[in-house]
This record gives C-alpha cells, sequence and structure tokens, in this order.
C-alpha cells in the first residue's frame, strides 16, 4: 500500500484568498467574467443527459493485459496475468512455427479452467470469478531440437459496476472533456466565458469555457462544483480558470480509485492528483479538473504549475 502511495505525486495546494470571494479592486475588474461564469453555472440541469450519455459511455472498456512471445523450449513455458475485477477475459494464442502445442490455463487456486492438445492456435473468452493469478501453462508433447515461439494475447474486456460514484463521474467527465473539447484560445480582447452548451457545440473553448463546462457537467450528476479563477504568476491577479469538484474524501481513497480507472479503462497509470483543502469548512477535498494544464492529456486532475493560487471562485 505504501509502495503503491508513493506512485502518486498528490499535490495539496494551499488556498490563498483576499476575501470570500475574489477581493478588492481586482473584483471590478473580472465582473463581466463572473457574471457570465455564474450564468453558465446555472445552465447545468439542460446538461444532464448528455453527462448520463458520458458516463455510459465509460461503462465498458477493454484492456490488452498481456501481450507477450514466450520461448517454449525443452519444458513448458508460462504466462500469468492478474485481471483485477470481475470480467470476461479473451486469449489469444499462436506458434510461430505452425507446430501444435498442449496449452492449460489454471485459475488463481491452481483449477484447471480448460485445457487444449495439439493446437496451433487458440481463441477462448471466458469469465472470471476470483481475483489473483491466472496462468497459461504451454508445452509440447515431444522434445524438439529448435525453440518455438508461442504468441500469448490476453486482452480484459467488462463493465465498471458502480457508475455512480463520485470517483467515476470525474474520471469519466475528466476524460471526456480531455478526449472531446479542443482548447481555443477567445480572440484577443473579446475573452468571455461561454454558456456550457455553446462549448459543448463548438467541440472547443479556452480555459474558462471550458471549466464552466465541466463544472455544469459535474452538477448535473448531483457533485459539488465550482470555477475557480487561478492566479498562475503570482501577482494576485487571475489569467488562469479551472473547475473543482468537491468529494468527501481522504486524497488517498480518491487517488486509489482513479488508479483503477485509469488502468482498467486505459491501461494507463495514473501519474498524480492534484486538490486544493481549506475552502470554508469542508472536510475533503476540492479535486482541480484543469485540462489546459494538465501534462497528460488524459489526466485533467493532475496538473503541472510552478505557481497555482486559487484567488476566487463562483459558487
Ligand atoms: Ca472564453
Ligand atoms: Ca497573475
Amino acid at each position: 500500500m505504501l509502495l503503491l502511495l508513493m506512485l502518486f505525486t498528490l499535490g495539496i495546494i494551499l488556498v490563498w484568498f483576499s476575501g470570500i470571494h475574489a477581493g478588492g479592486d481586482k473584483q471590478a475588474s473580472h465582473q463581466s467574467i463572473w457574471t457570465e461564469i455564474a450564468y453558465g453555472l446555472s445552465q447545468y440541469p439542460l446538461l444532464r443527459n448528455k453527462t448520463i450519455d458520458i458516463l455510459r459511455s465509460y461503462t465498458t472498456w477493454e484492456h490488452v493485459a498481456l501481450n507477450t512471445t514466450v520461448i517454449l523450449e525443452d519444458s513448458p513455458a508460462e504466462a500469468c496475468f492478474k485481471p483485477r475485477l470481475s470480467v470476461n477475459v479473451s486469449l489469444e494464442i499462436s506458434t510461430s512455427e505452425d507446430e501444435a502445442v498442449n496449452i492449460i490455463l489454471l485459475s488463481p487456486s491452481g483449477s484447471v479452467i480448460g485445457s487444449w492438445k495439439n493446437v496451433e492456435s487458440l481463441e477462448y473468452v471466458f469469465n472470471i470469478d476470483s481475483s489473483g493469478n491466472y496462468c497459461i501453462v504451454i508445452s509440447r508433447e515431444y522434445k524438439h531440437m529448435h525453440r518455438t515461439k508461442v504468441r500469448v494475447i490476453v486482452k480484459f474486456e467488462g463493465l465498471i459496476r458502480d457508475a455512480s460514484d463520485s470517483v467515476y463521474k470525474i474520471f469519466a467527465i475528466g476524460s471526456w472533456i480531455s478526449n472531446n473539447i479542443l482548447y481555443v484560445n477567445d480572440p484577443l480582447g473579446l475573452d468571455h466565458a461561454s454558456p456550457p452548451l455553446e462549448t459543448l457545440r463548438l467541440g472547443a473553448g479556452d480555459c474558462e469555457d471550458i471549466a464552466v463546462l465541466i463544472a455544469a457537467m459535474a452538477r448535473s450528476v448531483g457533485l459539488e462544483s465550482i470555477v475557480g479563477l487561478v492566479d498562475l504568476d503570482d501577482d494576485r491577479d487571475p489569467e488562469h480558470a479551472a473547475a473543482l469538484i468537491y468529494i468527501d474524501m481522504d486524497p488517498e481513497e480518491v487517488a486509489e480509485k482513479l488508479k483503477v480507472y485509469n488502468e482498467m479503462v486505459r491501461g494507463e497509470k495514473l501519474i498524480g492528483l492534484t486538490y486544493f483543502t481549506g475552502l470554508g469548512e469542508d472536510r475533503g477535498v476540492w479535486i482541480i479538473i484543469d485540462p489546459a494544464m494538465a501534462p497528460i492529456k488524459t489526466q485533467p486532475w493532475y496538473v503541472d504549475a510552478q505557481s497555482y493560487k486559487l484567488i476566487g471562485y463562483m459558487k
């Protein structure tokens, strides 16, 4: 567990405020953008059907778990894999020399799920019902003078069963935005926060447009979400905006769940999680969802910035 946690970069960013919301003279200069952001967030009920479609689209997934070549010499060769959830597993096995081999598929307890004699290739699908190491043992009847290459491909496919989970919602919304909404700057001097349906229709927007869309989508499926204005260069004047989604959990728990979704849906390691704490009396964490500042496009919950200060937010 400790080792797993060391693989993450869990970033805590402390909040700096000059008031409950953007304070002092700075507020006046951002007045119109605040009004537009508030209007955009109020549109969240209109996004509900779209967001539910997005949640559904990520509940089925396929992932290559093992793609390897084993060398078969005198003794049997073994290839093992470890599914983490209840899934369908498909095996594809083929020999390089069109040479017949024997295959035994073993469950974690060592019982035989299937065995095949003298096959040149095999395709087999089965459903796993217990977690642990599954192994494919490959052998042949007679000793040969040469080595045989045997190609083993194992794929998982299945359903994420807990689509109502808050972390899953963050994963699905964040992933979808990263893959479907293009970051495009507003024309110089004409910056405004587009309403979420407009950003959806265009398939593009800049930081505050995308932040409003993410926050409104999150709200539409029952998550608490805000749009924060962010100072990136430490002069107490914001030049960036991002969505923050609240979860009443420990950051380690959130990271652990995101890690599973990343690995199972995309076969991708979680690179990290960035969040704010200390907004009011909240005990949980505000996860930053910011595709523009993410070093890996598909992981908008991890930002890479030297300075990332919340100057104000729109609830
Ligand atoms: Ca804009
Ligand atoms: Ca600044």
